[in-house]
């Protein structure tokens, strides 16, 4: 575990860096919006989808500073998503990564600017020949990430969430609902990293079966948290979604049940990726610390 601390920790360093160059202060009128986007995208979170995305670009040797760019696009769009669903129309929460929310820091509309604003200027890295110099690579990083974000990804998933049914959801209905919600943009991470590797179709399915399974385990994982975390150790709130009444993997298997349903998938996750041997280690290590996460 602690090597992967330290790896995660150094990847997050530079992302930090990369998202304080792309998102720079200023102090024109509209200023404002750009503080509340360097608030949500700077000083916080582990940074798991842009490591992902640095760590498949690893297995192709993709250079760093390519990769880096797809990944501060990515913390980009998961930090829109997070100022979004904390909103009083969503989620309705005042701490996210240990420190107020951004529409309780500013208000509701300069929180829905922000996030705007961190969406699109998302795409608009994409698209910057930094990102890659194969138009063809750009194009398939935009389409890719409109997918995965967009009402068949993301937003479709929290639809879903916010659907008077919610509540009645099977674990089939919430597998689909989290698959959404938090898997498309996981799963997009390493996709993205076998884009700029240029990575054939079965390294490609490859990477994507560990991201799916990786992911449904991490929403398991924060059902526990909801459960069993405290606000201190999750930088959130906890027993949100218990009180809200949700059908949750914990609600649907009991906490036993769904930690073992976690293990299995953390295993599954690490077999798909024998076909690349020692150089998936990292990503090895990866489901675990999925798995033993407490933030
Ligand atoms: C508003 C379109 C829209 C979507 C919101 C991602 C999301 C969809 C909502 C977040 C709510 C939530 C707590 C989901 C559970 C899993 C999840 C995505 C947790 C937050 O991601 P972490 O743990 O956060 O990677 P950090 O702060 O570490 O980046």
């Amino acid at each position: 575990m602690q090597d992967i601390k330290k790896a995660l920790t150094a990847r997050a360093d530079a992302v930090e860096a990369r998202l304080d160059a792309l998102l720079p202060p200023i102090s024109t009128p509209e200023g404002e919006v750009v503080e509340a986007m360097r608030y949500s995208a700077l000083g916080g979170g582990k940074r798991l989808r842009p490591f992902l995305v640095m760590e498949t670009a690893a297995l192709f040797d993709v250079e760093d500073d390519y990769a880096l760019e797809v990944a501060a696009a990515l913390e980009m769009v998961h930090c829109y998503s997070l100022v979004h669903d904390d909103l009083p129309a969503m989620d309705d929460s005042d701490l996210r990564r240990g420190r107020e929310t951004v529409h309780k820091k500013w208000d509701d509309a300069t929180a829905i600017l922000a996030g705007d604003g961190l969406l699109t200027e998302a795409f608009g890295v994409l698209a910057d020949s930094k990102t890659h110099p194969d138009a063809e690579v750009r194009l398939k990083l935009i389409t890719g990430l409109a997918a995965a974000a967009g009402s068949a990804g993301m937003v479709g998933g929290q639809m879903i969430d916010l659907s008077p049914n919610r509540a009645n959801l099977d674990l089939k209905g919430i597998t689909r609902l989290q698959d959404l919600k938090t898997g498309a943009l996981i799963c997009y991470a390493c996709e993205a990293g076998a884009i700029l590797g240029k990575a054939t179709s079965e390294e490609l399915k490859a990477l994507r079966l560990y991201a799916k399974d990786i992911g449904l385990a991490f929403q398991i994982v924060d059902d526990l948290l909801d459960h069993e975390g405290t606000p201190e150790e999750t930088g959130k709130p906890t027993g949100v979604d218990f009180d809200a009444g949700k059908a949750t993997f914990v609600g649907q298997l009991g906490l036993n049940a769904a930690r073992a349903k976690a293990e299995e998938l953390i295993c599954s996750a690490k077999s798909r990726l024998d076909i690349f041997a020692g150089k998936a280690q990292l990503l090895r290590d990866t489901a675990t610390f999925v798995l033993e996460r407490r933030s």
